[in-house]
């Protein structure tokens, strides 16, 4: 672990392009439950009930009302040592891209700018009509809210079966594309199209470092791989990376 560690932070502070990856287990030490493994949301909910837009269709009300239900429990939440450490990379190399699965906007309340947000944002929601955009800000009345002209809004997140923003998916390729070092953090790296940059950043030619505490489809293809908490593994690699002179990789 000690010469992994050594040998990511040589890796880190001497990288030209750096790009992460983060999945729902880097918020899981704020509290925010995860979608698969022990405790998580898709062991408790089934996705078909509530992520999809069918389900939408047919009961927008339980819909709005899980999200709204999530809604505070990521507004309650606090960015922890992996968000800090991953802003922290930003500061100190600019080219640095942070692709996110997560719709809880940690990241960006943790100071990360760069940030490309791939299944959407659970604080804002999205007319199903007009495509009309808005924050939520918790004080809604409505249950389910409406644009100016009326229409019923949907949460302005990416469900099974729907096409990523456009936008979000270029950045995010391009960045992986030119990638020499990719991070991937707290995801089980098995929802596509999201699990094919780190696929695509190692195809050009970049190194691969996953943080994780359980294995992933990743793991095999991963140069170096942490098993442990992104809270405890990150600020760690981040530290040796830029707190003290590096040595040549
Ligand atoms: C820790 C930790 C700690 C714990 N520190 N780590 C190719 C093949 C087969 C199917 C498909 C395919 N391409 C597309 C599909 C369909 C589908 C898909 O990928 N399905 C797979 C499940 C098989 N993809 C889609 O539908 C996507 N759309 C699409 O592809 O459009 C084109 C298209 C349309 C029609 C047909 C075909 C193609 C859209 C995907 C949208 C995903 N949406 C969700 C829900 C959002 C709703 C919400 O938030 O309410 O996004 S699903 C859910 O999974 C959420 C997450 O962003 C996403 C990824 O999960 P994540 O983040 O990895 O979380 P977990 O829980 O899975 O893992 C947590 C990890 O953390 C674990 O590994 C832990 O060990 C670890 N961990 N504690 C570090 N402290």
């Amino acid at each position: 672990m000690e010469d992994h560690a050594n040998l990511a932070a040589r890796w880190l502070a001497g990288a030209g392009s750096i790009v992460a990856l983060t999945g729902a287990g880097v918020s899981a030490e704020s509290g925010i439950p995860t979608f698969r493994g022990e405790g998580g949301l898709w062991r408790t909910y089934r996705a078909e009930d509530l992520a999809t837009p069918s389900a939408f269709a047919r009961d927008p009300i339980l819909v709005w009302e899980w999200y709204r239900y999530r809604q505070g429990i990521c507004a309650a939440a606090a960015p922890n040592a992996a968000h800090a450490a991953l802003a922290r990379i930003e500061e100190r190399a600019p080219g640095f891209t942070l692709i996110t699965q997560n719709v809880d906007g940690l990241h960006r309340r943790a100071g990360s700018r760069n940030l490309v947000e791939v299944h959407g944002d659970i604080f804002r929601a999205r007319c199903t009509v007009c495509g009309a955009n808005r924050e939520l800000t918790g004080a809604e009345e409505e249950t389910i809210p409406a644009c100016p002209g009326g229409h019923t809004m949907r949460p302005d997140i990416v469900w099974f079966g729907e096409t990523l923003p456009e936008n979000a998916i270029a950045k995010a390729h391009r960045a992986s594309a030119s990638a020499d070092l990719f991070l991937v953090i707290g995801t089980s790296a098995i929802v596509y199209p999201a699990a094919s940059f780190p696929l695509i950043a190692k195809d050009r030619g970049a190194r691969l470092v996953e943080v994780n505490p359980e294995e992933t489809p990743l793991t095999p293809l991963a140069d170096l791989s942490f098993r442990g908490k992104a809270a405890e593994i990150l600020p760690l690699l981040v530290d040796r990376a830029f707190s003290r002179p590096v040595e040549d990789s």
